[in-house]
């Protein structure tokens, strides 16, 4: 084996500890993480918001960690909704990192939140390869930037929960193939749920955040002994 494959693998063996250790701390708080990873521009901030409007009426308490290369301009968004929101600047890195996290979980009131948000930095390469310690993992595709991104990017769709397909509204305007999308989704990673939105106007918002809200509860579930109750 090469050194430079040694040292990389290292450095991710490094990183799973420390998202184990922010698992921990997610469980023991009873608080469940979903990753949300897309493209720059995708709709993951605005898609992150309208989900939260929603959830917020069924008294599900919310907190979001901010994941970009510099600004505060998506934590200050969520916190005018007045979410508890930490932003993390990566600078020139192109993923978060479970060292990130930890920090972020330390500026947290964990106690009073049951749903997690971090919004990874817009990258569709390798946000998947770095563990964070989260429950979920949620891929937010978008129709402005075609029907073909499933096969061009197999790694993200291979390791994620569920697949948004934001920007429904624009349909009418741009060629994209929801079939070739969706086929290209199962070939990866079968049986996969998609969920078609527009963070714009609603449409296919109810179906997603019915998922989301089963998949809280369910990993609430798993999360805690029938003992501790
Ligand atoms: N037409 C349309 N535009 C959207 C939708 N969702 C987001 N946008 C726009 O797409 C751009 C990027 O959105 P943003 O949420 O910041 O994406 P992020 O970079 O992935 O967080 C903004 O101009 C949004 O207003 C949608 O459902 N339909
Ligand atoms: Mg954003
Ligand atoms: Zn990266």
């Amino acid at each position: 084996m090469s050194k430079t494959v040694r040292v990389v693998e290292n450095i991710l063996s490094a990183n799973d500890r420390i998202a184990a250790r922010n698992r921990g701390l997610l469980d023991k708080s009873k608080v469940v993480a979903v990753n949300i990873m897309a493209s720059p521009g995708a709709g993951k901030t605005s898609t992150i918001l309208a989900t939260f409007e929603r959830l917020k009426q069924d008294g599900i308490r919310l907190g979001i960690i901010e994941g970009d290369l510099a600004s505060s301009i998506d934590a200050d968004k969520a916190i005018a909704q007045g979410i508890p929101a930490v932003q993390i600047n990566t600078g020139c890195c192109c993923h978060l990192e479970s060292h990130e996290m930890q920090e972020a979980l330390d500026q947290m009131p964990l106690d009073e939140i049951d749903l997690l948000v971090v919004e990874n930095v817009g990258n569709l390469v390798c946000p998947t390869w770095w563990n964070l310690g989260e429950h979920l993992r949620v891929l937010i595709a978008s129709v402005p930037e075609g029907d073909d991104k499933p096969y061009k990017y197999p790694v993200m769709y291979k390791g994620v929960d569920a697949v948004i397909i934001n920007k429904t509204d624009l349909l009418p305007y741009i060629d994209f193939n929801m079939d070739y999308f969706k086929e290209g989704v199962e070939i990866l990673n079968p049986g996969l749920v998609t969920f078609p939105i527009s963070a714009k106007t609603g449409e296919g918002m109810d179906a997603w955040v019915e998922w989301l809200k089963t998949a809280i509860a369910e990993t609430h579930e798993a999360g805690t002994p029938a003992s501790a109750d």
